[in-house]
């Protein structure tokens, strides 16, 4: 895992303020060096959901009475387990929720010299034209201007940061599906938008300066374009990892078709129930690539 900053290589600690975590805490290294894969999704309760699974579905050997533990217990911004090689992470909602956790843990997995690692977000997102509940994964993300890379101002000026996901990887998640499923994992563009409502071409925000005809022609020139879904994250993944040298695949469900609501309706089963399918297809590929490991 690398880290494009000189300034760190002469840092004697390091504190992870949002993560409650130093580099000073008593088996720092060897809580994070043996790590091969981190998992995100947005909320603390999907995070302890795909850990649990993990535990049980990777026969990871477990004393009696084991129970995971939150190793950011020092802090409520952000939740972590770790299950043998997989560590789960929680990010918030956004770029910049996504974007501060995601610099706290690179510098984690390098200062313990984590090596070899994969990332992925398991998340949610609106559909562009494809049936609710299809998992997509990710080839490019892009921005709302449908731009590969993420513009951020820095020192007073914009600056472009390139994006990638890892096509490999993202070819073995495509596989990952079983003919006893009764949900389709496709691939698609995904726009990354700083906002759930009007960057998203929602008519049902507290703010709207659009019409239903523009949310159409916008949603349809994306659709043209190739993107599949919406969500809020997926592109500060695609630049972070890909600067750090870590593969990285962003893999969603979607909740809704954009073409025809902006209200997420269904119900709270249906969506407790679609908000597995991503962590199902994340876990079948984690499982197989230990296979191969051992
Ligand atoms: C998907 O869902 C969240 C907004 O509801 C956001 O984190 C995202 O990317
Ligand atoms: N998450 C998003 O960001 N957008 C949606 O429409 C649904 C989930």
């Amino acid at each position: 895992v690398q880290v494009r900053n000189d300034f760190l290589r002469d840092q004697k600690a390091d504190t992870f303020h949002h993560l409650g975590l130093s580099t000073k805490m008593k088996h720092f290294n060897e809580t994070f060096s043996d790590l091969k894969y981190v998992c995100f999704s947005g909320s603390q309760g999907r995070v302890y959901n795909m850990a649990d699974r993990l535990l049980n579905e990777l026969n990871i050997s477990k004393p009696i009475g084991f129970q995971l533990a939150n190793i950011c217990k020092n802090t409520d911004r952000y939740v972590m387990y770790k299950v043998g090689p997989v560590l789960c992470v929680n990010h918030g909602i956004g770029i910049s929720s996504s974007s501060v956790v995601l610099n706290e843990i690179i510098k984690v997995l390098y200062y313990s010299n984590a090596t070899d690692v994969s990332m992925f977000r398991i998340g949610t997102s609106g559909g562009i034209g494809i049936s609710a509940g299809t998992v997509v994964i990710t080839s490019v993300a892009v921005d709302g201007l449908l731009r590969p890379f993420l513009e951020v101002p820095i020192l007073g000026e914009l600056v472009k940061i390139p994006s990638s996901l890892s096509v490999s990887q993202n070819e073995k998640l495509l596989k990952c599906g079983d003919p006893s499923d009764d949900f389709q994992i496709i691939p698609g563009k995904t726009m990354c938008s700083w906002d759930f409502y009007e960057g998203q071409a929602r008519l049902d925000g507290a703010r709207c300066e659009f019409n239903m005809e523009k949310k159409q022609a916008f949603l349809k020139k994306a659709y043209d374009d190739g993107v599949r879904n919406v969500e809020m994250e997926s592109l500060t993944f695609a630049t972070m990892c890909c600067q750090a040298g870590i593969s990285a695949s962003v893999i969603c469900v979607t909740l809704l078709n954009r073409f025809e609501t902006d209200q997420i309706t269904v119900s709270e089963d249906c969506l407790r129930e679609w908000a597995h399918r991503p962590m199902t297809v994340v876990i079948r590929h984690i499982r197989s690539q230990l296979c191969k490991r051992e």
